[in-house]
């Protein structure tokens, strides 16, 4: 089984987490590297990680891998539909801030009061707000796939120095707890060649 992604990709973070102590071949791209683009058009005409590639199947979309690996060889309890819109939550802030991050690098000052811009940070700010809440009372508290999911984007956005998050209190507790959780200092995108 293959693992295509970057170390440096929430999305393929969290999968690394859910197969950590589970064999599987990490294939580690630099997307934006003439290289990297040549090798990931090889993989998902898509252009985009995580895809994982195991025997003839090849499966798109951390979503749909995480339901194919639970599906075929790593059956665990089925999230709940809360779960489901937790993870749906994680997937659109990060999402947003992956927006707000290439426009950035394309040059585009999101500063500036445009609907681009302002619609990535409104849902930002309203789903990092629900997702303090859930982490407050509890709904995260075992180490499963959606607090993987969450883990991944919180240490993606001090990585990536994003935004201050010190105001969500119950986030940066989850956030420093879960620092030592399995495989998370060996899947840390600010080592070299992680
Ligand atoms: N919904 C996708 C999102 C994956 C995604 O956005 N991956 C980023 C890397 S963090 C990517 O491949 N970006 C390339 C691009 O947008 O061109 C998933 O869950 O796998």
């Amino acid at each position: 089984m293959k693992l295509v992604g970057s170390s440096m990709s929430p999305y393929v973070r969290r999968l690394r987490l859910f197969l950590e102590g589970k064999s599987f071949e990490f294939i580690n791209l630099n997307i934006y590297s003439p290289e990297g683009r040549e090798a990931l058009a090889r993989y998902t005409p898509a252009m985009k990680i995580p895809v994982l590639m195991d025997g003839e199947q090849t499966i798109y979309d951390s979503r749909a891998i995480h339901r194919y690996l639970v599906s075929t060889h790593f059956p665990e309890t089925p999230m709940s539909w809360h779960q489901e819109n937790l993870l749906s939550l994680i997937d659109a802030a990060n999402d947003s801030y992956v927006i707000l991050l290439l426009s950035k690098r394309s040059g585009i000052d999101t500063d500036a009061d445009m609907l681009i811009a302002n619609l990535q940070k409104e849902r930002i700010e309203r789903t990092l707000q629900l997702l303090e809440k859930s982490v407050a009372s509890g709904e995260l508290a075992d180490w499963n796939y959606p607090a993987m999911c969450l883990f991944c984007l919180l240490d993606w956005i001090s990585f990536r120095e994003l935004e201050d998050l010190s105001r969500y209190t119950a986030l940066n507790t989850f956030h420093q707890q879960h620092l030592t959780s399995p495989g998370v200092s060996d899947s840390d995108p600010r080592l070299v060649d992680a």
